[in-house]
């Protein structure tokens, strides 16, 4: 009876795809325990369904059906509030982890920076009914595949959550749109917060890749573009460019998005460790840079302007941070 007292939010325990047992915020109406986290937010539990715009934090469960935009979810539920699905317990968790990096860091309210609520989807297939190596953004939720050759379940990654939610926040900051160089700086951007929200290293992706299909141990090194995923110096297994001279010219990728983020990603790692700099300061200059300077056509060097002109801002003209964002990109070949 979903007008019963007992209905309200709740508290759990459930097992991630790491085996690590993390805190989870469920719902509950009558007899039915729900993977809708409503403690940053009133829910209206006369829809159970995700309601846009009401700051509520929801995992739903495609079943492996094949991926449509407005697929049959179903919500992942529970009669004893214990979550046996370890992919639905990532996808929660991780979620919430990345709404608080934005909020504490950045001062955001979710992706829209409205407090909109937030959507991830587990068990999706492609749109061909395939297995789905990878995660993505669709423009409104984040849709997880279990994985095949190249990645285990890609909801396991904290990194991946970030990156993907990541490309909401841009569509609703600069816009970037996905081709060649905006394509390539929208991204980095995803890259760049998702090592943020993580914390902890400068590797896309470690957590969830298979180690035959990348002996790099990661997707993508922010550190090191030209020693990522298979470690083949080759744009087609995961090599990117350091350095602006080696960018990738072709058609395939969307003029390369996921090749020459290398070159923006490569000034993000130079610029973070620089003397006197932080992970923290350089997410601040960034995040400012993106919801203040960029637009959805903004190129390499209106990346530099960017980042230059919002350490400026935060730190001064004359500030050692300024002339750290300057040394970065001109150490990959971005110059004025
Ligand atoms: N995982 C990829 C990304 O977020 C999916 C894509 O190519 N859009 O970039
Ligand atoms: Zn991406």
């Amino acid at each position: 009876n979903h007008l019963c007292s007992a209905d309200g939010p709740r508290t759990a325990t459930g097992k991630d795809l790491n085996n690590v047992n993390q805190s989870l915020n469920t719902y509950q109406l009558g007899a039915s325990y729900y993977l809708i986290d409503a403690s940053r937010a009133m829910y209206n539990p006369s829809s159970v369904l995700p309601e846009k715009g009401t700051g509520v934090i929801y995992t739903l469960d495609l079943r492996d059906a094949a991926y449509t935009f407005n697929g049959a979810f179903q919500q992942v539920t529970s009669t004893d509030n214990l979550w046996a699905s370890s992919a639905s317990v990532s996808a929660h968790y991780n979620a919430g982890v990345v709404y608080e990096y934005f909020k504490t860091k950045h001062g955001r309210n979710s992706i829209d920076n409205k407090g909109s609520s937030i959507v991830s989807v587990i068990n999706v297939k492609s749109d061909k009914g395939e297995i789905l190596d990878n995660a993505f953004w669709n423009g409104e939720a984040i849709f997880y595949g279990n994985g095949d050759k190249a990645f285990k379940p890609l909801a396991g990654a904290l990194d991946v959550a970030g990156h993907e939610m990541s490309h909401g926040v841009v569509q609703y900051t600069a816009g970037l749109e996905y081709q060649d160089e905006p394509g390539a700086i929208n991204e980095s951007m995803a890259d760049v917060f998702g090592v943020l929200v993580e914390g902890r290293n400068w590797l896309i992706g470690e957590d969830i890749v298979k180690a035959t299909a990348y002996p790099s141990g990661a997707l993508r090194s922010m550190q090191d573009p030209h020693n990522g995923g298979t470690g083949l110096q080759d744009v087609n297994k995961g090599w990117q460019p350091a350095h602006y001279s080696e960018r990738y010219t072709g058609t395939q990728d969307n003029g390369g998005v996921h090749v020459n983020s290398g070159v923006p990603n490569k000034a993000f790692y130079q610029f973070a460790t620089a003397t006197g700099m932080s992970k923290d300061k350089a997410g601040r200059v960034y995040y400012r840079a993106l919801s203040v300077y960029l637009t959805s056509l903004s190129q390499f060097t209106d990346l530099r302007y960017a980042v230059i002109q919002a350490a400026t801002d935060l730190y001064g003209a004359n500030s050692a941070e300024v002339a750290a964002a300057r040394t970065a990109f001109t150490t990959v070949g971005i110059v004025d």
